[in-house]
């Protein structure tokens, strides 16, 4: 099984999308998960995302184990914060809070969580996060105490992810806040997608299939969808079904 990293680079490559579904675990029960997995697998969802600002519930670890009990797909850690590590998943967005200017996101908390993720399995996958606003403040923003990248400053954001690029990081990923009014602009993700080479993430208020084509033909490798999901649950095929058709469309180029 190649990595989630490797997977990543091997898509671009070969102009291939992917599609993860996040899953907050403050906001799971098992039931409603175990239905969440069996789509997810019947639709070849690529990765699972497990994350939020706050996870208060303490049902990660249950969320974690329930999903690699019944299914092979890659589980993914996307933290809030330096508690958010479960050595039992796959993978960890090793996010530096780009877009912003506080210290405690861009290092701090990476230097706690160093010597932990060392002795774990885990994959680190050193991303470059930037926060782009979606007009009004998102839980993220406010916990971070940063400011978001503008949502019509594309150059803003090209430049931050060459700048993340140059630091060595390996992903970027361009996030409105989850259940945000609006995703970041195709023009922005086009502007990045010439500016960079390594893949880019984009998620944070999508909620039909129509705006996730937007943002994968706009140039986002991997889009993320949570919220959307939850409040719809026909909205995982309906997605998934665009993203195999926008693959099937790359092979036959
Ligand atoms: C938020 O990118 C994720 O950090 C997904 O957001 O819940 O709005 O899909 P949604």
């Amino acid at each position: 099984i190649p990595s989630v990293l490797e997977k990543l680079i091997r898509n671009r490559k070969t102009n291939k999308k992917a599609f993860a579904v996040l899953i907050d675990p403050d906001k799971t029960d098992t039931v409603h998960c175990h239905g969440l997995i069996r789509r997810a697998i019947e639709n070849r969802v690529d990765f699972f995302f497990i994350g939020g600002s706050l996870i208060v519930g303490g049902g990660m670890n249950l969320l974690i184990r329930s999903i690699k009990e019944h299914s092979s797909i890659p589980v993914v850690l996307f933290p809030g914060s330096n508690l958010h590590i479960d050595p039992s998943a796959d993978a960890i967005l090793f996010l530096s809070l780009i877009s912003g200017r506080n210290p405690d996101y861009l290092i701090g908390q990476h230097v706690i969580a160093a010597p932990i993720l060392k002795k774990s399995q885990l994959e680190i996958l050193s991303t470059g996060y930037m926060l782009i606003d979606s007009g009004k403040q998102t839980t993220v923003s406010y916990i971070s105490n940063t400011t978001p990248i503008p949502y019509d400053k594309p150059d803003v954001a090209a430049c931050t992810a060459m700048a993340g690029e140059m630091l060595g990081m390996k992903l970027i990923y361009l996030d409105s806040g989850s259940g945000a009014q609006k995703t970041a602009s195709p023009q922005m993700i086009a502007t990045v997608r010439r500016s960079v080479d390594v893949p880019i993430i984009v998620g944070g208020g999508i909620t039909s299939a129509a705006q996730a084509v937007e943002s994968l033909q706009a140039g986002a490798d991997l889009i993320v969808v949570g919220n959307g999901i939850e409040r719809n649950p026909d909205l995982l095929p309906e997605i998934a079904a665009q993203v195999q058709a926008l693959n099937q469309a790359a092979i036959v180029e």
